[in-house]
């Protein structure tokens, strides 16, 4: 429930959902919809990525498995989870990556991961872009020659205080030992120097390079500082990486109320702040599917508790930040956070019911990464709008229906290719943070450490909730429920907009931002305004109100010249190079 807002009663229905203005299609029925033109095959895979929720009892979703070649997919690869999403936005150490230019050049400065020089961090290298830039002479007799020149140079120029390598496609397929290769500068020019197989192909999407990013900044960097900040009530603030600004807003909100951050990881974050985070008393999780690794683990060897936050809309940011209050349990730190989110909501609230009056009753549809499908809906929520249909790129079930499905979760070929550190306390620096009674007293009173209830719970019944959409479904989707906004990627927002739908890109924020905390709240109300109520849309005819044209139309029963010629072409091919083949294996 809106229990921080005087919501009016009017406009949500009793458990606390907006209500749409116009009515939503059954659910059954748009799924089917969606999936009847799918193959036999490919049909049943995607029925179990494609389900109608229910909030009481999570269905089990079909998540994190491979995408059916020919479907088009927003997915990444494991090289732009482990370089681009989780390490990469350390903005004192270098990052090369090891392999041919493209997959350097497409991952340089794409993501809105922002840093700024500060006093005490004066050195900001996220302009720069490294690469080995492999040729085919190094693919044929091997890249590690060149890796360690490019490892010295990069040093001779820089003189930085670590060097990170990213192995891609090619480095995996050759055989290039770039952990030799690193330990070998390591020694030789006294800095940190550690390497990541972070292969594009390892996983099934950017999720697997998360993982393996994870292990890697666990066993090279962090614990190597002993030093504590001598500031009270010490957290981490795991798995935000401040794009658009978001990681400052919420490092300004906790600085109003006394909350120290040791650490951002990985937003704006400094070499020096990773490697002592382990000196902080608690993990707050933004992000679970990116970095729930580092947060078990940390607790395994350092005895730091985590707890699940979201500082993505008014009412979550509030409820973050009584949860960090709780855990401290010092009254003086209760009252301030009261204080603070009393005077950040009068200044919200008149922003916030401004845009509801001309928001309220209309739809969202959330498609994105591994948890802004699930964070962003708080946000329309805010102002009175209702997400119809969500799902993930690549997140597991555990985002979706739970961290209780845990246990279940079949670990297949592809989860067992990334390996899974095996972390115990460590002798001398393991330090529960909590007495056993006080753990007690705090679980008694309902604060629940290492959980996430995932997106399912927190949806209404029979919205949709689809896993790796394709575009398709994106199509059919508009078709079908003409929501008022869709939030996706770069990949989708034109076609969706296309259709006469505004499409706010969620990962990058479409230049905008931020949207963390009160402040980007009102940022974002403001701007979803804008683009639902902007009048450009009412001059585009969207697509299904066009009558058909049977000449570029596809599916049963409709041909057209120019699939006739297509097709012909093929088969004349195919005919010219069939007794080719017949003699090749004649011969074998
Ligand atoms: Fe976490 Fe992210 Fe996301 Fe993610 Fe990403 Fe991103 Fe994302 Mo783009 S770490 S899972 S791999 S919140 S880059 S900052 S926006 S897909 S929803």
């Amino acid at each position: 429930m809106n229990e921080l807002f005087e919501t009016p009663a009017e406009g949500y229905d009793k458990e606390g959902f907006p209500i749409p203005a116009a009515p939503v299609p059954d659910s059954d029925a748009a799924r089917a919809g969606m999936l009847e033109i799918y193959p036999p095959k490919t049909r049943k895979k995607r029925e179990k990525q494609l389900l109608a929720n229910d909030p009481a009892k999570p269905p089990e979703i079909g998540a994190n498995t491979r995408t059916i070649p020919g479907i088009i997919t927003q997915r990444g690869c494991t090289y732009a989870g482990c370089r681009g999403v989780v390490i990469g936005p350390i903005h004192d150490i270098l990052h090369i990556t090891h392999g041919p230019i493209g997959c350097s050049y497409y991952s340089w400065a794409t993501r809105r991961n922002l840093a700024r020089p500060r006093p005490d961090q004066p050195i900001n290298y996220l302009q720069y872009n490294m690469t080995t830039d492999m040729m085919e002479e190094e693919i044929i007799f091997g890249g590690e020659k060149k890796l360690a020149a490019a490892i010295r140079e990069a040093y001779r120029i820089f003189k930085p205080k670590a060097i990170a390598v990213y192995a891609t496609c090619p480095v995996g397929l050759i055989g290039d030992d770039i952990h030799t290769v690193c330990r070998l500068a390591k020694e030789e020019l006294g800095i940190n120097v550690f390497g990541f197989s972070c292969e594009g192909y390892k996983g099934v999407s950017q999720s697997a390079g998360h993982h393996i990013a994870n292990n890697g900044v666990f066993k090279h960097m962090v614990g190597l500082l002993d030093e504590p900040d001598p500031e009270p009530f010490r957290i981490n603030v795991l798995g935000e990486y401040n794009i658009g600004g978001d990681a400052w807003e919420i490092d300004t909100l906790l600085k109003k109320c006394g909350i120290h951050v040791t650490a951002t990881l990985s937003g704006d974050i400094s070499y020096e702040q990773i490697c002592k985070c382990h000196t902080s008393d608690l993990n707050v999780v933004m992000c679970h599917r990116s970095i729930n690794y580092m947060a078990d683990m940390m607790e395994a060897k350092f005895g730091i508790p985590w707890v699940k936050v979201n500082f993505i809309g008014a009412e979550q940011s509030a409820k973050s930040l009584r949860k960090i209050a709780r855990f401290f349990g010092e009254q003086k730190l209760t009252d301030r956070v009261e204080e603070v989110i009393a005077q950040e909501m009068a200044v919200l609230r008149p922003v916030q019911e401004d845009v509801r009056s001309r928001l309220q009753g209309k739809t969202a549809a959330l498609f994105v990464g591994g948890s802004r499908g699930h964070h962003y809906q708080h946000l329309f929520k805010d102002v009175g709008m209702l997400t119809i249909a969500a799902g993930y790129e690549f997140a597991h079930r555990d985002d979706y229906e739970g961290r209780q499905v845990l246990p279940s979760i079949k670990i297949d070929a592809d989860s067992r290719n990334i390996e899974q550190l095996e972390v115990g306390p460590d002798p001398a620096r393991y330090r529960p943070r909590k007495t056993p009674e006080q753990l007690a007293a705090l679980k008694a009173g309902g604060f629940n450490f290492k959980d996430y209830d995932g997106m399912m719970v927190e949806m209404k019944k029979s919205t949709l909730i689809i896993d790796d959409i394709s575009h398709h479904e994106i199509e059919k989707l508009i078709e079908l429920y003409h929501p008022d906004i869709i939030g996706s990627g770069i990949k989708d927002k034109f076609v969706i907009e296309k259709f006469g739908v505004p499409c706010k890109q969620l990962h990058s924020y479409d230049y905008g931002g931020p949207y963390a905390a009160f402040t980007g709240a009102a940022n974002f109300y403001r701007e979803i305004d804008r683009m639902i109520n902007t009048k450009v849309w009412k001059l585009i005819t969207p697509l299904w109100k066009k009558p058909a044209d049977p000449a570029t139309a596809v599916g049963p029963g409709v041909d057209s010249p120019a699939n006739r010629a297509i097709r012909e072409s093929v088969a004349g091919l195919a005919k010219a190079w069939k007794p080719k083949k017949a003699a090749a294996e004649g011969e074998g």
